[in-house]
């Protein structure tokens, strides 16, 4: 068999041209890409300035210094809000593998929880915290990024996430 098919070789000089894949083949493998395209061509799943991190969302990290109720407003200037993770933790690991430092607001707030209405948890909290020493909470680089609460007119750096399920929620501003 190898060998039969060598030898037909054999017999191409110049001009042959290899034999085309059968086009059934060929149609079935182009449709199959092409359909393949179209479920992921809604482009980066985040919009720019915005970090993919996965299952958590997209995340925007903000370096400048605001108080809690400005740092809601400028993360719903980028069509987003303070961050509100489905879980705490890979946002930690994020902010510690990039060499984060110092404090972002995100959006947790005492006594009710994350703003989008998830419970707080208190594995969330750094130990001693929340110490009642406000109503708004800030992720600490000094305690792992774990949060802390403060009073919401403190300035801090901010977190913000973008979910694009919950752009039509406008939580609370207090
Ligand atoms: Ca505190």
């Amino acid at each position: 068999m190898m060998k039969a098919n060598a030898s037909s070789w054999t017999f191409c000089r110049e001009g042959c041209t290899a034999p085309a894949p059968a086009p059934t083949t060929t149609s079935a493998a182009a449709s199959t890409t092409t359909s393949a395209a179209a479920s992921t061509t809604a482009g980066p799943r985040c919009a720019e300035s915005f970090i993919d991190l996965g299952a958590i969302g997209c995340y925007h990290i903000h370096e400048s210094y605001m108080n809690f109720a400005d740092a809601q407003l400028y993360c719903q200037s980028l069509n987003a809000d303070l961050a509100t993770p489905s879980s705490l933790d890979p946002l930690r690991q994020y902010l510690l593998d990039n060499g984060k430092s110092g404090e972002y607001w995100v959006g947790l707030q005492r006594p009710n929880g994350w703003i989008d209405g998830r419970r707080d948890e208190p594995s969330e909290w750094a130990s001693n915290e929340p110490n009642d020493s406000g109503a708004c909470a800030r992720l600490r680089e000094s305690s792992d990024f774990k949060a802390a609460d403060h009073g919401c007119l403190n300035s801090y750096k901010v977190i913000c996430e973008q979910e694009y399920h919950k752009l039509g929620y406008q939580p609370s501003l207090q």
